[in-house]
């Protein structure tokens, strides 16, 4: 396999400037003829013209209409080159056949349910055709689509819908231009048996755009909320960038087979099932959420992604982060925004900072791969879209807009890189970012050490800030990186002190807005070592540091552990009220931990339940915030911050604390339950998420308790729920303890839903992630069950990926777990490799548990990486893993 390099990068010799593709969609195969208007790149090039192809039949190549002999092409299993292609501009058509019903990869063209659908990002356009697969060649498309015309009654393509007919022999035609420029990632085909709800949205120009959802007739209803989400998410980026959408139609196809959430092909986003369709029976507020966010994120990338693309593959956190960064911003706006902000920075300590910590440790912008799939990782998506929020964060919505504007003035139609981001953001808002460009070049979470001090006689309040970047593979040294950290000081009767002046870098600053006090102020902080010291400060304030999150890094400060209670109670900034508390927890199940491995006897703090008692009796706290703030840290969360992760250890305490609580807690418990039921019709708004929300989290805690009256209310939540958001919530908490209850639960509820795959999905999901003893033969057995199937991604990412998301089971200490894994990554990877090295990638952090667990773990990656024929997917992540 071969590694490919950002500092290899060269401009393409060759340009191409239109491309018309011809399918003939056939049962058996499918032929594609592609002509294709090429121009040197370079000046007088004479080079080679190498395209890429995998997977095609060859049958002809014409250079200005003229058949090309064998002896002026060369063709191996990746590539096609052309000889000595003509000086100048000049055309050329090649037609290959292709075979999408033998296309289990669902990369290039397949077939899902019968129908045809394509993924092209980010190198499976070369299974389609032979081309220079990257996205630096951008070209304007047509395609011409034939096919039978019962069978595939819908032809769909990105653009417009120029010309359609019937022809001979039951066949039709349909005939698609797209008017702007793209990449051919960005190519979509669908052809099928598909149904659509249509709608309209005028853009803020006065043009009507038709909007259509695509999807089998049965599930035409489903779609309401997506196009709900649709609707809105056209609307915000209107309000919010100014950006109009700019075909006159915007068609969205579902899959039930798709490797990843959706993608945003021009004016043709596929999407997976479950990110479409919702009904409140049986979809959860979280499908809602989900829906809503990524229908957002796909039209989103019109603007950051499409109209300004990549240069290349290594600059993919140009449009996800920012895309993500949208698509987050736009669920705060429609939600809650602390609440959103808090599962977004949940999902970057789980995910993120883990991978950061071992050997697959990159920087959001990589410096090679092998398999450009293997990095759509959480750092190019979530630490990225943190990246861009540090520019919000340094220079303001307004600042951030016009950063915006320019970069859509100078780069329209381009294909770029993180530097020009950066340049249009700092050049419109006249700033220089030091150190900042070292976040797309360094891996690791930077810590962050504060340590403060106040002197009375001058009334000043002095913080001091360290910074160090962990080494990551392939980077020992770390220079320090410009980190804004966002503080508020907050007096001793919880009110924020105003802040008037600050010294730092041998000068002090005035701080106010427009002659109004500030109450936050963000520190620049871009050294290795550096002080700040805030002026006129009459008493010692307990800081509140980081606030909302302001940077993707750890941070260590010297707050006392009543420093932090008083925060949990106090503080201002939401989200650095639950950020109090989850520390504390954290601090609380570390010493447990340490109980729990002398088998000390364990015991909860009364601190710590009175002050989780207080939020959760608390009126004006908002519901959903309110259950945030009573969850404990993910065990994810824990090992991570261990020298050797033991999960064992942290799930007995996480475990111990969860039930003590609920002792402790039981009666407040139980009101929240029954106050927070309603009999009114589901609603998808932030009121009624939140009343939920807090109802099945306090349900979850009750459930543990495993005790009559508790089984009794849970299964009467269970009968009595009239949407699936209460209904799972239910079934999740009474199937946490094993017995008969949770067995005869979990068939009645798939009796109920056998019909509906997306719920079926979810019943695989919530077994495969228990931590019930024995789970792993449980999971084992589900592999066998006749709704799953294993060629079906998302049925995939519930059971097995859910499997080795429950660290006990999937970490059991006789290896079970890993070996269960090792079998079915094989068994994956010749079906679908993406799906496989998304698997494996479970086993990466081997090195992190006890040696006996890594002699079971290694063992199962060495067996993979020695398997015959093992796809340059699975073999990058193993490869990685064992380095
Ligand atoms: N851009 C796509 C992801 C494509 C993944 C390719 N293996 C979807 C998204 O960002 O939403
Ligand atoms: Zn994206």
């Amino acid at each position: 396999p071969k590694e490919i390099f950002l500092k290899d990068y060269k401009k393409p010799d060759y340009l191409f400037d239109t491309v018309d593709l011809e399918f003939q969609l056939g049962d058996e195969k499918t032929m594609v003829t592609s002509k294709i208007a090429v121009s040197p790149g370079n000046e007088g090039t004479s080079s080679p013209l190498a395209l890429h192809g995998c997977d095609l039949k060859l049958l002809s190549i014409k250079i200005n209409g003229t058949e090309l002999k064998s002896d002026k092409y060369t063709v191996d299993p990746r590539h096609l080159t052309i000889l000595t292609p003509p000086a100048g501009v000049f055309n050329m058509e090649i037609v290959t056949e292709i075979y999408p019903q033998l296309n289990t990869s669902l990369e290039g063209l397949y077939r899902s349910t019968g129908n045809f659908c394509t993924q092209c990002e980010a190198e499976g356009f070369r299974k389609i055709t032979y081309f220079q697969d990257r996205p630096d060649v951008m070209a304007k498309y047509t395609c011409r689509i034939e096919g039978d015309k019962t069978l595939y009654p819908v032809l769909l393509s990105n653009g417009n819908l120029i010309e359609q007919g019937d022809l001979e022999g039951g066949k039709h035609y349909a005939l698609w231009e797209d008017p702007f420029k793209k990449p051919c990632y960005l190519f979509a085909l669908v052809a099928g048996q598909l149904e659509c709800r249509e709608d309209s949205f005028v853009t803020c120009s006065g043009r009507k755009v038709t909007l259509r959802i695509w999807t089998p007739a049965q599930d035409l209803p489903k779609t309401s909320h997506a196009m709900y989400s649709l609707k809105e998410a056209m609307k915000w980026d209107e309000e919010v960038f100014g950006l109009e959408y700019d075909l006159d139609l915007f068609n969205i196809v579902v899959v039930p087979d798709f490797n990843m959430g959706a993608m945003e092909n021009k004016s043709l986003n596929v999407f997976q099932s479950r990110l479409v369709l919702a009904s409140p029976e049986a979809a959860t507020d979280g499908d809602y959420a989900a829906i809503l966010g990524v229908i957002g994120h796909e039209y989103f990338h019109n603007w950051t992604g499409n109209r300004v693309t990549c240069r290349d593959w290594f600059q993919l956190t140009l449009k996800e982060g920012l895309t993500v960064f949208r698509d987050q911003e736009f669920s705060s706006d429609l939600g809650c925004r602390t609440v959103k902000r808090i599962a977004d920075v949940s999902k970057l300590r789980s995910y993120q900072f883990p991978q950061d910590a071992g050997p697959m440790a990159h920087p959001i912008r990589p410096l090679s791969y092998i398999k450009m799939d293997n990095f759509y990782t959480g750092q190019l998506l979530f630490l990225g879209a943190e990246v861009v929020r540090m520019y919000k964060t340094m220079f303001g919505a307004s600042g951030f807009r016009k950063g915006m504007d320019l970069y859509f003035q100078r780069h329209d139609g381009q294909a770029v890189t993180c530097e020009d981001f950066y340049a249009a953001m700092c050049d419109a808002n006249n700033a220089h970012l030091p150190n900042f460009l070292q976040w797309y070049s360094q891996a690791g979470t930077p810590t962050v050490k504060v340590t403060s001090s106040y002197d009375e006689g001058s009334q000043a309040f002095s913080l001091k800030l360290s910074q160090e970047v962990p080494p990551t593979p392939g980077q020992p040294m770390k220079e320090p990186m410009f980190i804004p950290v966002a503080v508020g000081l907050v007096d001793s009767t919880g009110k924020d002190m105003p802040l008037t002046s600050i010294y730092s870098d041998g000068r002090v600053q005035t701080l106010s807005n427009d002659g109004h006090p500030i109450f936050t102020t963000v520190l620049q902080f871009k050294k290795n070592e550096e002080e700040f010291i805030f002026n006129n400060v009459p008493e010692r304030p307990v800081p509140s540091l980081l606030r909302g999150y302001s940077a993707p890094i750890r941070l260590d400060s010297d707050l006392t552990e009543s420093d932090l209670y008083f925060l949990l109670a106090n503080d201002s900034d939401e989200f650095n009220r639950w950020e109090a508390g989850q520390i504390l927890a954290r601090k609380l199940m570390f010493s447990l931990v340490a109980d729990f491995q002398q088998q000390k006897t364990l015991a909860l703090n009364t601190k710590f339940v009175d002050g989780l008692r207080a939020i959760l009796r608390s009126t004006s706290l908002d519901k959903e915030f309110i259950a945030k703030a009573i969850t404990l840290p993910g065990q994810g969360e824990i090992m991570d911050m261990m020298s050797i992760a033991d999960p064992d250890a942290v799930h007995a305490v996480r475990t111990f604390i969860k039930k003590e609580l609920a002792f402790q807690l039981k009666d407040d418990l139980l009101a929240a339950v029954t106050s927070n039921r309603s009999s009114e019709a589901y609603a998808f708004n932030h009121d009624s998420v939140a009343r939920r929300a807090l109802k099945n989290t306090c349900l979850a805690y009750l459930a543990s308790l495993n005790e009559p009256d508790v089984t009794e209310l849970a299964l009467n939540e269970y009968k009595c729920a009239t949407n699936m958001t209460e209904q799972f919530a239910a079934l999740a908490a009474l199937s946490q303890n094993p017995g008969q209850v949770r067995e005869d639960a979990l068939l009645d509820f798939y009796n109920k839903w056998q019909q509906d795959y997306l719920v079926v999905s979810k019943w695989f999901a919530l077994q495969a992630t228990s931590d019930i003893p024995g789970n792993v033969a449980n999971v084992q057995k589900l592999l066998a069950h006749p709704a799953f199937d294993m060629r079906n991604p998302n049925k995939v990412y519930s059971l097995i990926g859910g499997f080795c998301g429950s660290p006990v089971s999937f970490h059991a200490k006789d290896g079970s777990g890993y070996k269960f894994l090792g079998e079915v990554v094989l068994q994956l990877d010749k079906i679908n490799p993406q799906v496989a090295s998304r698997m494996v990638s479970a086993f990466s952090r081997w090195r992190r548990y006890d040696e006996t667990r890594q002699a079971l773990a290694k063992a199962q990656l060495e067996m993979i990486i020695s398997a015959n024929g093992l796809s340059e997917n699975v073999y990058e992540i193993a490869l990685k893993s064992l380095a």
